[in-house]
C-alpha cells in the first residue's frame, strides 16, 4: 500500500539519516559510544522519528536494505571518528528480526567492516527479546558467530520483555541496556521499588560479567545513583540528545 512504496522510495532515494546519541562513561563523563538511531527525512512531512515509521518499516521487505543502510553508514561514521582523531568509540546498532530472518546478516555485517575499515571489537548490535523469542537456535547461530569475530551484542530495553533471564545465559551478550522506565524513576522517594530493581539488575549483571548501561538518564540525581551503584555507563537526554553526525561530532570533540 502507500506507506510500503514510501518507504521502497526512502530506501532508493536515501532519505534515511543516522542520528547518534552519546554513551557516556559514568566513572569519568568520557563519551565511549554512541547508539546509531534511525531518522527519516521526509520530503514532505519533514524528519521523522521512528515512532513514526519503524513497526511499517520493521515488517517490509525494504526493512532488509534499511538494515544494511544503518550498518554500513553506522560503521563508516565510527571509522571516521577514528580516523579524525575522535577516539575509537563504540557503535551501537539496532537491528530489525527480519534481519536475522534472512541469513545475510553475518555477510552484511562482514562487508559493513571490510568496507569501513572499522574494528570489530568497536561494533556492538543490540538485540531485543522480541528478536531473542522470534527465532530459536537459528538466530543463537548467528550470534555466536558474531560473538567470535568480537563483535558486541548488547541486550535493549532490558526487563520489557519476556523470558529475560534464561536469554542471558543462553546468548553471548556482552551488555544490557536498563530500559528508561525503570531509569526514570530511580531517584523517586514515591517508588522505591524502581531503585530497588535497578540495583538488583547492577548486581546481577556484573555476577555475570555483563557491562550495564542506562538508557533515558534525564537528571544529574539519576547519573549519581548509577555512578555510586557501578553502572558502568549512561545514555539520555541529561547528557545529550540523539544528534545529528555533525553536532555528535562536536560534542565528543568539546569534551576530549
Ligand atoms: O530514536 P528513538 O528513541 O525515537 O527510537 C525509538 C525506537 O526505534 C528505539 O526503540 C529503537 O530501538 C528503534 N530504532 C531506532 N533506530 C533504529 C534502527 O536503525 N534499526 C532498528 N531496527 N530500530 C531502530
Ligand atoms: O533502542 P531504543 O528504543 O531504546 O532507543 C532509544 C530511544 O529513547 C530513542 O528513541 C531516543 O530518542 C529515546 N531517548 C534517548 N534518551 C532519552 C531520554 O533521556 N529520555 C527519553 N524520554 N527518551 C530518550
Ligand atoms: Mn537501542
Ligand atoms: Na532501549
Amino acid at each position: 500500500q502507500e506507506i510500503e512504496s514510501e518507504l521502497r522510495r526512502a530506501v532508493a532515494q536515501q532519505e534515511f539519516v543516522l542520528h547518534f546519541q552519546p554513551q557516556i562513561r559514568l566513572a569519568d563523563d568520557a563519551v565511549v559510544g554512541a547508539e546509531a538511531l534511525l531518522r527519516w527525512n521526509h520530503p514532505e512531512r519533514g524528519l521523522l522519528a521512528p515512532a513514526a515509521f519503524i513497526d511499517a518499516l520493521g515488517h517490509s521487505p525494504a526493512a532488509a536494505e534499511a538494515g544494511q543502510f544503518v550498518l554500513a553508514s553506522a560503521c563508516a561514521a565510527a571509522a571516521d571518528w577514528r580516523e579524525k582523531g575522535l577516539g575509537a568509540l563504540r557503535i551501537g546498532v539496532n537491528l530489525f528480526p527480519i534481519q536475522f530472518h534472512s541469513r545475510t546478516l553475518l555477510d552484511d555485517v562482514e562487508q559493513a567492516l571490510a568496507r569501513s575499515g572499522l574494528d570489530a571489537r568497536q561494533l556492538e548490535l543490540e538485540i531485543t527479546e522480541n528478536i531473542a523469542l522470534g527465532h530459536g537456535d537459528d538466530v543463537l547461530d548467528v550470534l555466536k558467530a558474531l560473538h567470535q569475530q568480537g563483535i558486541g551484542l548488547a541486550f535493549d530495553d532490558f526487563g520489557t520483555g519476556y523470558a529475560s533471564l534464561s536469554y542471558l545465559l543462553r546468548y553471548p551478550l556482552t551488555r544490557l541496556k536498563i530500559d528508561r522506565s525503570f531509569v526514570q524513576k530511580i531517584t523517586d522517594a514515591a517508588a522505591p521499588e524502581h531503585a530497588a530493581i535497578v540495583q538488583s539488575i547492577l548486581v546481577m549483571a556484573h555476577n555475570i560479567g555483563l557491562e550495564v548501561v542506562a538508557e533515558g538518564v534525564e537528571t544529574d540525581r539519576q547519573a549519581a545513583f548509577l555512578r555510586a551503584r557501578g553502572c558502568e555507563e549512561a545514555q539520555g537526554y541529561h547528557f545529550a540528545r540523539p544528534l545529528p553526525r555533525d553536532a555528535f561530532e562536536a560534542y565528543v570533540a568539546a569534551r576530549l
